[in-house]
């Protein structure tokens, strides 16, 4: 098979055009379709759109196929590829039957373009209400329905996507794609933690794709805003329903590029081998795991990750017209390559201090402080042994954010000064928490216990440039939380009934 190659819709115009698949592809059409590829990712009537038109499949369908989505894993990336691959499939089939290009593809929105002034404002064919027949745009309203986004985004405020949601310095500078054991606190690489298949995120780590630019763009986008006395929330912010907004596609056709682009950087870069002891499993990433999907001919298949860690000579065949890295530091020719190194060791960490009460966040900043104690077990004995040197890191770790349905953005703070200026904010800086995914990770399932989400966040650096500027005490530690509104201005009010909690914050040493 011919391989096909994916363009940047943001500075290809001609592909704008090829973008409107709803257009031309009579099994997009109808909301019954739709929610069938939706279901895909997730489905919940409660916040289906399209509920009352229209019969679903089949339980026994449903159930094979729906609800499949694979966050806060390795199985991220290759789940979400087969996905965008059996979709392009589906719909350049249908492209063909109308006369189409044979080789039509998925266009990618790259939001984190420095090259591009609007790069971070919505794709102008996804804002406009109408075509120039006047019709209505099938990429801004489906159906008579609007396709639910943050107001400003449908405006094209490029300020709704602030420049460090879409960064690339975090995911693109790891160096293996996931841990080689279970561990969740730590680094988790640019694929995330090693999981048995998992549909709701409990971890995200925070260099992973999924974390940034993944989970903050659906936040972005989506959005939450109120309107009177209800809140509203767009499609792109909650798993069941983001798939139904097409620039769902776009978006993880991006993150599909990210994924190529960093296998491009270095020959160490290379996608996970080995199995991993998940809770006394062995699980191989790459051949474990069976995944079901549709494909274009309507029949049942399944795929393992080993088929498509290579895109040109996988079942897809395609690659990107664009898979190098933008970042300067890997400008510079080609980085040696070492040894194959594709699940870093990497040690368990030791907790050694804890807030001991829940946080209750309602819209305005919160602070809470703990006593930090000397490593004792783990981590000192690792730095007394030759052969396994203390790493030096430290982790500040967020556990067990739940909420019922808020997902306002906090940004999360170290030692930040009572009255903060400007630049304290800067200097102070840990990341962010985008909630996406925190309605299912609040929710007791047949897989979980409804925990919430975990942000494991590493502050080595940032502890140690503190510490140059007598802002970092090793005996205790001050954590703030400041909700960041849409537009970036410090502030959003969330419903009193509907705190974000925070079970408990704490430190950890490697
Ligand atoms: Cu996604």
């Amino acid at each position: 098979m011919e391989t096909v190659s994916h363009f940047n819709m943001g500075t290809n115009p001609s592909l704008v055009r090829q973008g409107r698949w709803r257009d031309e592809h009579p099994a997009c059409d109808g909301p019954q379709q739709l929610a069938v590829s939706g279901g895909v990712h997730g489905y919940n009537k409660n916040t289906d759109p399209f509920a009352n038109t229209g019969a679903l499949p089949k339980q026994a369908v449903q159930k094979k196929f729906w609800n499949k989505c694979q966050h806060g894993t390795w199985f991220f990336l290759p789940w979400h590829r087969m996905y965008l691959g059996f979709f392009e499939q589906i719909v350049r089939a249908a492209v063909v039957k109308l006369g189409g290009p044979a080789d039509w593809t998925l266009p990618y929105w790259n939001y984190s373009d420095s090259s591009n002034a609007n790069a971070r404002t919505l794709p102008p064919a996804f804002r406009e209400q109408r075509l120039p027949d006047s019709s209505p745009n099938p990429l801004f309203e489906i159906q008579g329905v609007n396709i639910l986004r943050a107001p400003g985004i449908n405006a094209g405020n490029a300020a709704l996507i602030p420049p460090d949601d879409v960064r690339l310095s975090g995911c693109l500078a790891e160096t293996f794609f996931s841990p080689d054991t279970d561990i969740t606190v730590g680094d988790l690489g640019l694929g995330g933690p090693a999981t048995g298949p998992n549909h709701d995120a409990q971890v995200f780590g925070q260099k992973s794709v999924e974390n940034a630019p993944h989970n903050a763009i659906h936040v972005d986008v989506g959005g939450e805003w109120t309107q009177g006395a209800e809140t509203l929330r767009g499609w792109m912010i909650n798993p069941d329903t983001a798939a139904l907004d097409p620039i769902f596609w776009l978006h993880h056709a991006n993150i599909d590029r990210l994924w190529s682009v960093w296998n491009g950087i270095s020959a160490s870069n290379a996608d996970p081998t080995g199995a991993v002891n998940v809770g006394g499993r062995k699980i191989s990433w790459a051949t474990s795991v069976k995944f079901a999907f549709n494909n274009a001919a309507g029949g049942a298949v399944t795929m393992t990750p080993s088929q498509v860690i290579d895109t040109k000579t996988g079942p897809f065949a395609y690659d990107y017209d664009v898979t190098s890295s933008p970042l300067a530091a890997h400008a510079k020719a080609a980085v040696a390559a070492s040894e194959r190194r594709t699940m870093r060791p990497q040690p368990r960490s030791e907790m050694v201090g804890a807030s001991s009460r829940k946080l209750t966040l309602t819209g305005s900043a919160q602070t809470t402080t703990f006593t930090i104690q000397e490593p004792s077990g783990p981590a000192k004995a690792r730095g007394k042994a030759a052969k396994a040197p203390l790493l030096g890191k430290t982790y500040l770790h967020i556990e067990n954010v739940v909420s019922k349905e808020s997902h306002t953005t906090y940004e999360v703070y170290v030692n930040l000064p009572e009255e903060p200026d400007a630049a304290a904010y800067q200097e102070h800086y840990a990341g962010a928490m985008h909630l996406f995914g925190v309605r299912h990770a609040s929710r007791r399932s047949e897989q979980h216990a409804g925990n919430g989400l975990n942000f494991p966040l590493d502050i080595t650096e940032l502890a140690e440039a503190l510490r140059a500027k007598n802002a970092w005490d090793d005996k205790y530690v001050r954590v703030t939380f400041v909700p960041r509104g849409p537009g970036g201005e410090a502030n959003q009010a969330i419903p009193e009934h509907d705190p974000i909690k925070i079970g408990r914050v704490s430190l950890y040493r490697a």
